[in-house]
């Protein structure tokens, strides 16, 4: 198949998840070409079946906010004609879903019906997508697009929750290269680290307000009362600075370390010990899936689709979101010498369910069946 797929193209997971989809899809044999406006992060490797197609965002003085969503929707209309795409695939509603049905409707009036298929990632549709700013447009266009799928099923219920949607939704999760996520040995790490063999808690997000970074800090301050451990902050975001307040007033800066942006973050992940997710909002929660195909069990907030992914008491622990004190008992709990290890082990068997090769066919078989039900319209 010749499917074009649009994403953001910087470190957020929609962006992740759909470069690794795209890359695996062309592994396969299918071709793919990215349509964005910078390479993806993670596009990475070369392949005869990869292609980038960059879009041009002409400004003039006249506008304040240049029109992205023309840009867009224009460089869909060219790469399906020249390319002679069979499918289009966009990740995140706003504004990929809208410029998709403006491309498409442009097409028609050249006798090409392109069907499209929009991916719902999580705060497309909790948060921004149903500020009242943007939810008519987002509404309309999950209602136009040939198929949507969400990452989890808390997101598609919460799609029909706050939006008036009379499409069938799709549940396709995250995934994840277990060839790429996997526990390595980096002892100098964890020794350069942990030089007292401490214990090593890890966080890694876009430090912004839904995933609670305050909390990562206020557990981890708890937890290194009762058991020698030190914390590694990766990501970075506009919370950054508030929270290396917040450790130089709970006096805990020797045992914290911000790492920013890193490429290679299955390194951290292989030596560390616990993960901590106590996000507000996380439909899927694909930087925890990483740590697990790590053997790293995971500390998580009940938001979203997280109880979907972690199981309570197996391969880590779910909480209310907000609750640092339960949330600290059970690091502890997972911690100690005695436990550590089958939550490892269990961490690791739940990640495998997720590993690409079991999700990827369930895009294919929905791409047919979008395709197909396409022509079948077309025929009527
Ligand atoms: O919150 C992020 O990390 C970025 C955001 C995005 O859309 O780029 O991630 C969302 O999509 C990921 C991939 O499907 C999910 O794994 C994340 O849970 C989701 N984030 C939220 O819902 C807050």
């Amino acid at each position: 198949m010749k499917i074009g797929i649009v994403c953001y193209p910087t470190f957020g997971g929609s962006g992740v998840v759909a470069t690794e989809l795209g890359k695996a899809l062309a592994k396969k044999g299918h071709a793919i070409h990215f349509i964005t406006y910078s390479q993806p992060t993670r596009l990475d490797f070369l392949s005869e079946n990869l292609f980038y197609h960059e879009v041009g965002i002409r400004s003039y003085p006249l506008f304040v906010y240049p029109p992205y969503e023309l840009a867009l929707a224009s460089t869909m209309v060219n790469v399906v004609q020249y390319e002679k795409l069979d499918l289009l695939h966009v990740h995140y509603a706003i504004p990929h879903a809208s410029a998709a049905y403006m491309a498409k409707q442009i097409l028609k009036t050249q006798g090409i019906d392109i069907p499209i298929v929009t991916t719902l990632h999580g705060t497309d549709i909790t948060l921004v997508g149903k500020d009242p700013s943007y939810a008519p447009v987002v509404t309309f266009s999950i209602n136009q697009s040939d198929g949507v799928t969400a990452v989890s099923e808390d997101l598609r219920k919460d799609t029909y929750k706050h939006f008036n949607i009379t499409k069938e939704i799709e549940v396709i999760p995250n995934f994840i290269d277990l060839e790429r996520f996997k526990k390595q040995k980096k002892d100098h790490f964890k020794t350069a680290i942990c030089p007292n063999g401490e214990k090593l808690i890890v966080h890694t997000s876009n430090f912004r307000k839904v995933k609670r970074v305050e909390d990562v800090v206020r557990i981890f301050s708890k937890v290194r009362k009762r058991i020698p451990s030190k914390l590694l902050l990766v990501g970075d975001g506009p919370d950054r600075t508030q929270i290396e307040r917040l450790c130089r007033e709970l006096s805990i800066c020797e045992d914290v370390r911000f790492l920013g942006k890193l490429d290679t973050v299955e390194e951290v992940l292989s030596v560390a010990d616990l993960f901590l997710m106590p996000s507000e909002k996380e439909s899927f929660g694909l930087a925890a899936l990483e740590a697990m195909a790590c053997e790293v069990p995971i500390i998580s907030s009940n938001a979203g689709g997280l109880p979907e992914l972690v199981q309570d008491g197996i391969s880590g622990y779910v909480s209310p979101i907000g609750d640092v004190k339960q949330m600290t008992e059970r690091a502890v709990h997972i911690l100690q010498e005695e436990n550590l290890q089958a939550f490892k082990t269990n961490a690791l068997k739940r990640a495998l369910e997720f590993d690409v090769a079991n999700i990827l066919p369930m895009y294919e078989n929905y791409y047919n069946r979008v395709v197909e039900e396409n022509k079948l319209q077309n025929q009527k």
